[in-house]
């Protein structure tokens, strides 16, 4: 058998990352904790994996143990600022506190300054459908930036404004104020702004800091290849969900399905590519789907399907997410923000991760800058509408007792951030059904 190492760059961060209302418990003042009571999702996130508690402790020290050095966490907006005048400036001070505790433990902090969840106050005004969101924004931000400056200078504005913008406003599965694929490009075009606005203000108080987003890249495949219709269907889909938005930033015009929006000042707001991969969709036209513009999106017939069904294992379309990258935005570096699995019996994690780094791996070896791996997640936590019945997480949470329980893919994980790279002796160990594909003979 051979024996051989694909190695990652020098200062590679490795790390996972969480957000807020997934891990924290009892966030009660935001639209996602109204969403749950009013019976939205599969469960409530109630105690979720009590870091507001103070758990946030043991799970870093699970991180740094196992070779981590870094973390991707998020803030919670409504904690900062429980309503449009006032301050808690004890949220602000736990937030300090977490993120000295990376430090402590020889781990750089990334923060998301939005991820998905948003005030009631804000949300009561139908959030960013309105412009002014985008003030509202800025102003927690520079907040939470002056207080937090200290301790992080690596900063994600919004995580995934496309799928918050299509799960609210499109598919309904998460909360919004109105509907329909006009407002949702609205909402996106104002979080756009948002961004632009939080980079401006952040470099503005912090000069060195590193700002981007996180971008949820799904690349997209016509379901029959010599179907016109489904081809069609997937170029309007890819350029509404994939690259309307970071289009933006390059050339300040948000191209979407339905009209254009010029917003000049977001030119050049991005200091790296932030890019979370999960899958490959198949694309469709559906004339029973006039909601998402009479496309529909699934897995291909015979795909690799994990435990729930949610993702179809296929790592080429990281290696391909990365190729769209580099060619849309030659030199700029690149951080993969999140990448992971759902899976509560750990069966397809080890080689869902190990297939997916090894065409990272491919990346960096034509030089492509990048810079960073989260796994997403450290520990099972709150999965939105999906509740608690899909476990992303390298250790599994019991949430009736708190327990956490380590999975092999941890071991895994641990294994690959001491090495700073991927052995073929870890794939023999881990998931030797993927053997021959990665280290063939
Ligand atoms: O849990 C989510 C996360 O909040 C955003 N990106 C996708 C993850 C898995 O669904």
């Amino acid at each position: 058998m051979p024996q051989a190492t694909y190695h990652f760059p020098k200062g590679f961060l490795w790390g996972c990352a969480t957000a807020a209302h997934q891990v924290e418990g009892n966030n009660t003042n935001n639209n996602w904790h109204r969403w749950e009571q009013e019976g939205h999702t599969a469960h409530k996130s109630g105690l979720a994996c009590d870091w507001w508690g103070g758990r946030w402790r043991e799970d870093f020290d699970r991180a740094a143990e196992t070779g981590q050095n870094t973390h991707r966490l998020s803030i919670e907006w409504s904690r900062i600022q429980p309503e449009p005048d006032r301050w808690d400036e004890d949220a602000l001070d736990k937030y300090r506190q977490m993120l000295r505790g990376l430090r402590e433990r020889g781990m750089t902090p990334m923060v998301s300054l939005h991820h998905f969840t948003d005030p009631l106050w804000l949300y009561d005004n139908c959030g960013w459908e309105k412009e002014e969101a985008v003030t509202y924004f800025e102003k927690f931000v520079r907040k939470s930036v002056e207080a937090l400056k200290e301790y992080c200078s690596l900063w994600c504005t919004i995580n995934e404004p496309n799928i918050y913008a299509l799960m609210g406003y499109v598919t309904g599965e998460f909360p919004a104020c109105n509907h329909g694929v006009n407002k949702a490009m609205q909402v996106m075009a104002n979080m756009l702004k948002g961004h632009t606005a939080a980079y401006q203000t952040i470099h503005e108080i912090q000069p060195e800091a590193r700002v981007g987003f996180a971008w949820q890249y799904r690349p997209q495949t016509p379901r029959h290849s010599w179907s016109p219709l489904d081809q069609v269907m997937t170029k309007i889909r890819y350029a509404g969900l994939n690259i309307a938005f970071p289009t933006a930033i390059a050339t300040g015009v948000m191209k979407s399905p339905v009209g254009n929006f010029r917003i000049p000042q977001a030119r050049g707001t991005m200091d790296y590519l932030g890019l979370n991969y999960y899958s490959v969709d198949t694309v469709w036209f559906d004339l029973g789907n006039p909601k998402e513009l009479f496309t529909r999106a699934g897995f291909a017939d015979g795909a690799d399907m994990s435990g729930t069904g949610f993702l179809a294992n296929i790592p080429e379309g990281i290696f391909n997410m990365l190729k769209w990258a580099v060619r849309s935005f030659p030199k700029m570096p690149i951080i993969i923000t999140e990448n992971g699995v759902e899976d509560s019996t750990d069966k397809m994690r080890p080689r869902y991760l190990a297939q997916h780094l090894h065409q990272v791996w491919r990346a960096v070896n034509f030089n492509w800058p990048i810079k960073g791996y989260y796994h997403w997640s450290l520990i099972d936590n709150f999965e939105w509408e999906r509740g608690w019945n899909q476990r992303f997480g390298l250790w599994a949470l019991d949430i009736t007792n708190q327990k956490r329980s380590k999975r092999l893919s941890a071991d895994l994980y641990a294994e690959i951030c001491k090495e700073n790279g991927l052995s073929s002796e870890m794939v023999e160990k881990y998931c030797p059904e993927v053997f021959e594909t990665l280290f063939p003979g």
